[in-house]
C-alpha cells in the first residue's frame, strides 16, 4: 500500500513540476522569443523547491495543494506576459500588485489576452484525465502517514535548491541594469523580483547637497553653456498674464493638421496652432503615474519616479513648483479635474505642488459622465465660473486637466461628430479620432468663452497632451492597418511618444510659429516661467527654457528602458528585453546601427550623463523636507 502511495506521490509531484517547468519555458518564449537559460536553471530551481516542499510538508489534500500551487505560479506567468505586452518590460511584484490601479488598463485587460496565452491552460486537459483517477485513490494517499524521515529530507533538499537558486540573486545584486527584462535574463524572474526588493530598500540616495545641484548645474551636465534667464530671446513676453494651462488626455501630435474623409480632426487646435508657438517635437517623459506624473512634469520640471507613480513614491515631500514661484509674484493658482480627487493621490499631490484651490469631482457634480468623470465641457464651464472670480483679484494660474479623451474612447453616440469611413467602426483608432474630436471641440467652446469673458487677452494659454493613447497591445492588427494608412507610414516609437505643445500669448503671437526642436515635458515649466518674466535661476530644475537653447537632453524610464533619452539629433534607447541598444536617427527614424560601426559606444558617455540627472534628481527629491501627511 505504502509502495502505491510513494508512486501516487511521485506522479503528482513530477506531473505538477513538469507542467509549470514547461509553462516558464513558454513564458520565456513568449517574452525572449527563446527559452532563456538562467530563467529555466534559477526560477526552474524556485519551482521545483516549491514544489518538493509541498510534497513534503503537505498532511493531507497533497493534489489540491499542488493544484493551487498550479493555479498561482500560471496567474504569475500570465500576468507576466501580458505585462510585457503591454509595457514591453517585465513588472516587479509591486507593479503587478498595483497595476489595477492603471486607468489606460481598465477595461481594456480583456483585449491584452491574445489566443497563444490560451497555452497557459493546457494542463486543465491533463488534469481533467487525471482526476477520476486520483479521486479514487485519494482515500489511501490521504490516509496513511507518510515515513517522516523521508519528508525531512525531501525538505533539506528542497531548501539546498532554493538556496542554489538564489546565487542569481547574489551574483546580480549590485548590477547597474536598469531594465527588468534584461536583469531577469541574467538573474531569473524571481531572483530580478529580489534584486529589486533589495534596491528599494538599501539607502544609495547620492549624497547631494542641495546648494549646490542648481540649475546651471543640471544645464552644465546636458552639455550646455547657461545664459541667464533674463537674457532669454523670448524672457517676460507674456509679464503679468494669467497662465491658463490645459493638459488635454490622450492627445497626440499625430492628429493635429490631419484630415480625414475631408474633416479636420482637430479643427480647434488646428486654428490655435496659427496663433501660437506650436512644437511640434515634444517627447512625454512619464512614468507610471501616467496623468499625475504629466501633472507633476509640467509643475516641477523634476524627473518622476522611476519604478512606480510619483503620487505614490515621492508624495510625502515639499516641492518647490509652479504654484509656489508664481505665488511669490502675486499668482493665485487652482487646478481642475472631473475625477474624484484622491485618484493617483491627487489629494496628497496638489498639497504637495502647493495648489491654493483645487476642484475636483465634488464640485463638478456627476453631470454627463463619460468614464471617470463629467465631461470636458463641464469642466471647462464650471472652471470658467472661478476663473472669472480669481481674475477680479489678480493675476492666476489655472492648471485644467481633461479627460473624456481617456482609453478606452468609447463616447456616447451623440459626442461622436466626426463623420469616419466604416472601416473605421468599433476600432481603437475610430474610437480614439472621434474622441479627440471631442475634447478639441470641447477646448473650442472654452476658447470663445474665454474672449467672450475678456479673459483672452489677459492670459497666455498652454496647451499640451499628457501622453500617448494608441500604445501596446491595446491595438489589433485592424488598427495598426489603419493608423499606418492614415499616417500614410508606420506607426513608430518616436510617432507614439510625441505630444503637441501649443502656446499661445494673444497679441504676441498672433502670426503663429512652428519649432521643431526636440523637448521634453521636463521642459514646460522653465518654458513658461520664462515667458511670464519669472526668473527661475534660483531653482533646481531639469528641464529648460525651450525657446533658449539648441541643445537639449531629456530621458524617460519607464516606457522606454530606463535612462533611454533624446537629444536634438538622436534617441537613444537602452538595452531591453528582446533587444540590444538602438539609436534612432531624428531626421529619418532610422536605426544607426547601420551606419555607424559600434553606436553603443558612440553614445556610452551621454548615456551615463542621462542616468546621472535621473539619479540627481531622484537625490534632490530626497532632500526636500517632508510634509506631515496625517
Ligand atoms: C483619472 C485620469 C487617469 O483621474 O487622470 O488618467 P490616466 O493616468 O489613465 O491617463
Ligand atoms: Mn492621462
Amino acid at each position: 500500500m505504502n509502495r502505491i502511495i510513494h508512486n501516487i506521490r511521485q506522479q503528482q509531484l513530477s506531473i505538477f513540476t513538469a507542467i509549470l517547468l514547461i509553462k516558464l519555458m513558454m513564458m520565456s518564449y513568449f517574452i525572449y522569443l527563446t527559452i532563456n537559460f538562467h530563467i529555466m536553471v534559477y526560477d526552474g530551481l524556485f519551482i521545483l523547491s516549491v514544489m518538493l516542499l509541498i510534497d513534503a510538508l503537505a498532511k493531507k489534500r497533497r493534489f489540491l495543494k499542488f493544484f493551487i500551487a498550479d493555479i498561482v505560479f500560471t496567474a504569475i506567468f500570465i500576468s507576466i506576459s501580458l505585462y510585457f505586452g503591454y509595457f514591453g518590460t517585465l513588472p516587479t511584484y509591486y507593479e503587478l500588485g498595483s497595476v489595477g490601479q492603471v486607468p489606460s488598463l481598465n477595461g481594456s485587460v480583456i483585449v491584452l489576452f491574445s489566443p497563444l496565452d490560451g497555452l497557459f491552460f493546457y494542463d486543465v486537459i491533463i488534469m481533467l484525465i487525471m482526476l477520476p483517477f486520483y479521486l479514487k485513490r485519494k482515500d489511501d494517499v490521504e490516509r496513511v502517514p507518510l515515513p517522516s524521515k523521508r519528508n525531512k529530507l525531501q525538505a533539506v533538499v528542497a531548501i539546498v535548491f532554493l538556496l542554489i537558486g538564489t546565487t542569481g540573486f547574489f551574483l546580480n545584486k549590485t548590477n547597474e541594469i536598469l531594465d527588468n527584462g534584461v536583469l531577469a535574463k541574467k538573474s531569473g524572474i524571481f531572483n530580478m523580483q529580489l534584486i529589486q526588493a533589495y534596491a528599494s530598500i538599501k539607502d544609495d540616495t547620492l549624497a547631494i547637497d542641495p546648494e549646490t545641484l542648481t540649475l546651471n548645474k543640471t544645464l552644465k551636465i546636458k552639455g550646455i553653456e547657461p545664459e541667464p534667464v533674463q537674457e532669454h530671446p523670448k524672457f517676460g513676453v507674456a509679464e503679468g498674464r494669467n497662465l491658463i494651462v490645459i493638459q488635454m488626455e490622450s492627445l497626440q501630435d499625430f492628429v493635429i493638421g490631419r484630415t480625414i474623409n475631408g474633416q479636420e480632426i482637430t479643427p480647434h487646435l488646428n486654428d490655435l496652432r496659427g496663433h501660437s508657438l506650436y512644437f511640434n517635437n515634444i517627447i512625454q517623459s512619464i512614468g507610471a503615474g501616467n496623468t499625475s506624473d504629466a501633472e507633476f512634469l509640467m509643475n516641477t520640471s523634476l524627473y518622476p519616479a522611476g519604478k512606480r507613480p510619483t503620487v505614490d513614491q515621492f508624495i510625502d515631500h515639499k516641492f518647490p513648483s509652479l504654484p509656489k514661484r508664481l505665488a511669490e509674484e502675486g499668482y493665485h493658482s487652482a487646478t481642475f479635474h472631473t475625477d474624484d480627487v484622491t485618484f493617483w493621490n491627487r489629494d496628497e499631490l496638489y498639497p504637495a505642488l502647493g495648489y491654493d484651490d483645487w476642484y475636483d469631482k465634488s464640485y463638478f457634480g456627476e453631470q454627463d459622465v463619460v468614464g471617470h468623470g463629467a465631461s470636458d465641457d463641464v469642466l471647462y464651464s464650471k472652471s470658467m465660473d472661478v476663473l472669472k472670480n480669481m481674475d477680479k483679484k489678480g493675476p492666476f494660474y489655472a492648471n485644467i486637466v481633461s479627460i473624456t479623451a481617456h482609453s478606452p474612447f468609447e463616447m456616447p453616440p451623440e459626442k461622436q461628430e466626426l463623420d469616419l469611413p466604416n472601416k473605421y467602426n468599433d476600432t481603437l483608432i475610430g474610437d480614439y479620432l472621434q474622441a479627440q474630436h471631442y475634447a478639441d471641440a470641447a477646448l473650442g467652446r472654452f476658447i470663445k468663452k474665454l474672449k467672450a469673458e475678456g479673459l483672452w487677452q489677459d492670459s497666455m494659454l498652454f496647451v499640451y497632451g499628457d501622453h500617448s493613447g494608441i500604445h501596446g497591445d491595446l491595438m489589433t492588427d485592424e488598427d495598426r492597418r489603419l493608423l499606418n494608412d492614415l499616417l500614410g507610414q508606420p506607426y513608430s516609437p518616436l510617432e507614439k511618444f510625441n505630444i503637441p505643445l501649443m502656446v499661445s500669448i494673444p497679441g504676441k503671437t498672433n502670426d503663429g510659429q512652428t519649432i521643431s526642436k526636440y523637448g521634453g515635458q521636463i521642459d514646460f515649466m522653465p518654458t513658461a516661467m520664462s515667458l511670464l518674466g519669472v526668473d527661475y535661476s534660483d531653482m533646481t530644475l531639469f528641464g529648460q527654457d525651450l525657446l533658449a537653447y539648441d541643445h537639449n537632453m531629456f530621458g524617460m524610464r519607464y516606457y522606454l528602458p530606463s535612462g533611454s533619452f533624446f537629444n536634438q539629433n538622436i534617441l537613444y534607447i537602452g538595452e531591453s528585453a528582446r533587444k540590444g541598444v538602438r539609436v534612432i536617427d531624428l531626421s529619418n527614424g532610422k536605426h544607426i546601427e547601420d551606419q555607424l560601426n559600434n553606436p553603443k559606444d558612440k553614445y556610452d558617455q551621454q548615456y551615463k550623463k542621462m542616468l546621472q540627472l535621473l539619479d540627481q534628481s531622484d537625490a534632490y527629491i530626497q532632500t526636500l523636507p517632508t510634509r506631515n501627511i496625517e
